[in-house]
């Protein structure tokens, strides 16, 4: 303080040597120490007589020790710190000004080693006054950084040291890499390493670690804070590292912390299957409820029941599963090697990674199907019998496995390498005798057997010769034989067995009828005959009427329950016949039974029987719990997958070929009389003797008198009343169209007349929204004019599931209009032209009208025949 100075001014006297000593100052700890002076110092100029000794310096020293024993050391052991000089030195002037020029130094000494030191400030002959002395050392201040509490750290001894700190993790953090940092001798803290994290339960806010509250939870130290509890969880603590699953709510092991609570899945729902003999492919859409998991995958439950007692067991390892049985990632499976003509129910039940943690709440859809009869395996064993010239005689063995009654056999056979010009002969035996061949000629033979599920595979081929003719033979065969030898393509009536037909096929057009296996029950004399045949007779008692579902031609349509004895009791629908009916209208009534009853095939409505012993009158068939397929359509539009569509498909063009392979020709197929159960499984019904004429509203009586339900019937139907297989085909590609557009009405509000004569004319519907490509030009196929060129059933039947097996095709739509208008679709527009020449000029073909002249394309009808090739 400017008022304890100490001065010395003796500047005229010589050799000055006054020293001032400072009591013993501890260091604290430190080991670098600064010193700041404050003084004045006299200027020697300015001091009249003093100039020979005057001086403008003073020393400062230090003495380290570990005590106060100071006053006993002697001046020489002091250690010179540094010669200390003043910036500013005044005059008497400034005295006189009242100026006090005051300097401040500062030195520092180190590294000390002892608890204290002295200082010691020597003379030697200035005119100086030391108003202050000041001791102080340096240190990093006390700090937390990264979550770790640095202390108070002292600086180094050296000027240029840093000092390597250990920080401590503060409360509830813990550290992720040792926490250091640096002290320099200035006193600041530098190049800080490492760092503490809030352990869990705990998150960073201010430098400090602060508890995550109820409701919130912190998992890891890494997680950078409480974050609320994931949904379908909770936690009623502070310090939460994880929050609990509400009841019902369940989470995997290797499910992280922070992912909500889920539960299994609901059940896959819209289970649909397809039958194909011992095959079974099953499609279904994920549950509504996912449970909330992405890792919902499926398992199938197979169990095989009995039709009797309706108990069901296991399937048992002999069934195959494509792709497999559990964990399926996909919507479909395929059961393969089911038995034949047997009662299954697979059960599809939708997994989850949590599925496990509550057995209880396994959900699964069921699906029950009927296998259909396994088609017989391929002959294996074909031995030759008697070869002559002309012919050449075989006998087989039946195939290993027959999968039930051979129906017959077809024969197939061709003059090697004549592929495309081939016949078959269809024979009841297991014999036949190919007759009219060339002589010395080798003959390809295949077999195949039919049962009531239809054909089994061809055999391999079997090669024969016929003998060759002798030199006599020859030259008369020269003169007359060609013609008889080479009639392959016609009609062979010759020395044909009652029990054999022949059919002789060119590029694959057959030159006969088919088979018929149907039985119209007009043959019966006694219609009652003819039900009984075919229906079971029911008791009355054991059929439970719950309500009316709809109308029927004659009466009303109910549905209720059958118990029969021995079986399960089930649902069934049940159409009666009103009283007061007239014996026609009983015999056409009951003829539908007479025809359902023939039939067997998962998808034609199956017939339960008929109760005529007593009143009312009654037939009882299997029950479909979605009705008729164009009002369910109507009411779910847009709501099934492509898929799905032609799953539905596929079911009505299965029955359809089951129908035309037992030679019967429905007329009326339309969506109105397909019923759809549960499982979205289609089935044909509507099976009337008179049906086509009265029953149908959609009928409409004709200028020929009949009654024809117009949109759905090919033109050569309502031209000419030609109803075949071919024109049921057409009503399956306006089915086709229904089913596509969720059950639009076909060619919308025109008129029955306008759409014949558009038809007649080349037009065609066009496709409905978003059709897959595939599938409208299938339904142009089934609307073509020639009724030939027309796809056959078996053929849609592959083709639909080709595009089944290979969904990828069902991608390209059409490019459709949204408009409602009518496209013409006649191949080559043959209706727009009246000769070739004018159709080729429209095509800026012109120049060839010659040569389709030359090669026979005369009309416009011959060159519709073009093929490709
Ligand atoms: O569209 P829907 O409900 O389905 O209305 C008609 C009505 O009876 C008159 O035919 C329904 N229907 C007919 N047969 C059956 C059946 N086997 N199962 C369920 N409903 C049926 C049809």
């Amino acid at each position: 303080a400017p008022i304890h100075t100490y001065q010395v001014c003796k500047v005229m006297e010589q050799n000055q040597n006054n020293w001032l000593l400072t009591s013993w100052i501890s260091n604290e700890g430190a080991s670098r120490i600064f010193i700041e002076l404050k003084f004045t110092l006299r200027d020697c100029n300015s001091l009249p007589g003093g100039l020979g000794t005057c001086k403008e310096t003073f020393n400062m020293y230090y003495f380290e020790s570990d005590d106060e024993d100071g006053r006993n050391i002697k001046e020489n052991q002091y250690i010179k710190i540094d010669t200390i000089a003043a910036d500013e030195s005044f005059t008497e002037l400034d005295l006189g000004d009242r100026v006090m020029k005051l300097n401040t130094e500062v030195r520092d000494v180190g590294p000390l080693t002892k608890k204290g030191f002295y200082l010691a400030f020597q003379d030697v002959g200035a005119c100086i006054a030391l108003v202050s002395v000041r001791v102080y050392y340096k240190k990093c201040p006390s700090v937390i950084h990264n979550l770790a509490h640095f202390p108070d750290t002292i600086t180094g001894g050296d000027s240029s040291q840093l000092l390597e700190v250990s920080g401590v993790c503060i409360n509830h953090s813990v550290t992720e890499e040792a926490p250091k940092m640096h002290c320099s001798a200035e006193g600041e803290w530098l190049v800080p390493i490492g760092k503490c994290l809030c352990k869990a339960g705990y998150e960073e806010k201010n430098n400090t670690c602060q508890v995550c509250r109820p409701g919130f939870f912190k998992a890891s130290p890494h997680s950078p804070s409480c974050s609320k509890c994931p949904p379908h969880s909770y936690t009623l603590d502070e310090a939460s590292t994880s929050c609990l699953c509400e009841e019902d709510y369940f989470r995997k092991e290797s499910d992280p912390p922070t992912m909500a609570c889920t539960r299994p899945p609901s059940a896959p729902r819209s289970a649909i299957s397809n039958i194909n003999e011992t095959s079974v492919f099953l499609e279904w859409i994920p549950p509504a409820d996912t449970g909330g998991r992405k890792d919902v995958s499926y398992y199938i439950a197979c169990k095989k029941c009995s039709s009797h007692s309706g108990l069901c067991e296991a399937c048992g390892s002999h069934v195959r599963y494509l792709p497999q049985q559990t964990d399926l990632k996909n919507t479909s499976v395929m059961m393969m090697d089911l038995l034949a003509h047997t009662n299954y129910t697979f059960e599809i039940e939708a997994v989850n990674g949590v599925s496990d943690q509550n057995p209880g709440a396994r959900q699964f859809v069921s699906v029950n199907v009927t296998t259909n009869q396994a088609a017989p395996s391929p002959v294996s064993t074909v031995k030759k019998g008697k070869i002559t010239k002309n012919s050449i005689s075989l006998s087989w063995q039946e195939p290993d496995r027959p999968n039930g009654i051979i129906l017959e056999y077809e024969i197939k056979y061709f003059e090697k390498d004549q592929e495309t010009s081939y016949t078959i002969i269809k024979s009841k035996e297991t014999t036949i005798t190919a007759d009219g061949l060339k002589p010395g000629s080798a003959y390809v033979f295949q077999i195949r057997a039919r049962t009531a599920a239809g054909y089994g595979g061809f055999s391999q081929r079997f090669e024969f010769e016929t003998s060759p003719l002798d030199k006599n033979t020859l030259l008369l065969w020269l003169f007359f034989g060609f013609f008889s030898f080479s009639r392959r393509c016609g009609y062979s009536k010759a020395k044909q067995d009652p029990e054999e037909e022949k059919m002789h096929f060119h590029n694959g057009h057959i030159k006969l009828p088919g088979v018929r296996t149907y039985v119209d029950p007009h043959t019966y004399e006694d219609p009652n005959q003819a039900v009984h045949e075919f229906a079971k007779e029911i008791e009355a008692s054991c059929i439970t009427i719950e309500r009316v579902i709809g109308a029927g031609e004659f009466g009303e349509v109910c549905s209720g329950r059958l118990k029969l004895q021995g079986k399960r009791e089930f649902p069934v629908a049940i159409k009666t016949l009103k009283v007061g009916y007239t014996e026609k209208q009983r015999r056409d009534f009951l003829g539908e039974a007479s025809i359902m009853g023939q039939f067997d095939h998962p998808n034609i409505i199956h017939l339960e029987g008929v109760i005529t012993k007593s009143k009312p009158v009654m037939i009882v068939t299997e029950y479909m719990e979605n009705g008729s397929l164009d009002t369910f359509l109507k009411k779910n539009d847009g709501q099934f997958t492509v898929i799905q569509l032609v799953g539905m498909l596929r079911g009505i063009v299965s029955g359809m070929k089951y129908l035309s392979d037992m030679g019967y020709v429905h007329r009326d197929l339309a969506a109105r009389n397909i019923l759809i159960n549960s499982n979205l499984v289609c089935k044909v019904s509507d099976f009337g003797l008179s049906r086509v004429l009265e029953d149908d509203p959609e009928a409409a009586y004709t200028t020929r008198g009949g009654k024809i339900p117009i949109r759905w019937t090919a033109p050569e139907a309502i031209a000419f009343r030609k109803f075949t297989s071919a024109s049921d085909v057409w009503s399956y590609g306006i089915v086709m169209w229904e089913v596509m557009s969720y059950g639009e009405r076909p060619y919308w509000e025109m008129t029955n007349q306008d759409v014949i004569k558009a038809v007649e004319e080349g037009y065609r519907l066009p496709s409905p929204m978003d059709c897959p490509a595939a599938l409208y030009q299938l339904m142009l196929d089934c609307w073509q004019k020639d009724r030939n060129s027309r796809p056959k059933f078996d053929e849609i039947v592959s083709m639909l599931d080709k595009l089944i097996r290979n969904p990828s095709n069902l991608k390209t739509l059409v490019n459709a209009s949204t408009s409602n208008l009518l496209v013409e679709h006649s191949p080559i527009g043959s209706s727009a032209y009246r000769s070739v020449g004018e159709w080729l000029e429209a095509i800026k073909m012109g120049r060839y009208t010659e040569i389709f002249m030359e090669n026979g394309y005369s009309s416009m009808d011959a060159v519709a025949q073009v093929t490709l090739e």
